[in-house]
């Protein structure tokens, strides 16, 4: 069985799927898509996914995009641990988290906060302050939606870790490398406690990005 994963290391929804397949110690192939010289809009890899996103997947021929699909297949496919919580109330909650991830959290602390503090500062153009005053409250409520879910955890959905903590795990890393994730998180201890059993997992540690 050969997986393979298309996109940058340093995408978050790419480090996610990683996560899912480095949990379940399945060796994988990650060919280098790099959003930052536009290659997700070549022929290439718009054969792969047409809407242009990272990642794209392939299992042996079984080619598939969308983050959650190639996830969820990954997690009935292989072993332990099963990332998919038996308890169908902490799945519909494992699915919530990952719906607010996917519709309103990423949008606000990844493709504006972060990318206009982070990206477009380091190569010196000009921050929109604007979009980032815009994106703060999305961004601060989801993240206090998903503490109030969470609930006593220890894991987003419940007692054991599933695609939910895969989903904001990488969100957050970045997040919190600027001013307005760190505040976010400083007001958030339950997600920060949340936050050091993450990162203290191999899955996580094998999946750091290299930045810069
Ligand atoms: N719905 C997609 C979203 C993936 C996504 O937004 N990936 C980002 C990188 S983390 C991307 O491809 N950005 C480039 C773009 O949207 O043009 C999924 O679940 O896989």
């Amino acid at each position: 069985m050969t997986f393979t994963i298309y996109g940058p290391g340093y995408s978050t929804y790419v480090r996610t799927v990683r996560m899912v397949l480095e949990e379940k110690a399945t060796p994988y192939d990650l060919v280098e898509v790099d959003l930052l010289k536009g290659e997700h809009r070549e022929p290439a890899h718009l054969a792969r996914n047409p809407f242009g996103t990272v990642p794209a997947f392939d299992h042996d021929g079984f080619a598939l995009y969308e983050s959650r699909a190639i996830a969820t297949y990954l997690d009935r496919i292989l072993g332990e641990p099963r990332l998919t919580p038996a308890d169908p109330k902490a799945e519909a909650r494992m699915l919530q988290i990952q719906g607010i991830v996917d519709s309103y959290g990423y949008d606000a602390m990844i493709r504006t906060i972060f990318i206009q503090r982070a990206i477009v500062a380091a190569r010196g153009g000009t921050v929109d302050e604007a979009a980032i005053a815009a994106a703060r409250p999305k961004a601060e409520l989801s993240l206090a939606e998903i503490e109030r879910l969470m609930g006593a955890g220890p894991w987003l959905a419940g007692a054991a870790i599933s695609l939910a903590d895969l989903w904001l795990a990488p969100v957050l890393a970045y997040f919190r490398m600027v001013p307005e994730g760190r505040a976010a998180m400083a007001a958030r201890p339950g997600l920060a406690g949340w936050f050091e059993r993450i990162e203290a997992r191999p899955s996580f540690q094998r999946t750091v990005p290299r930045l810069g």
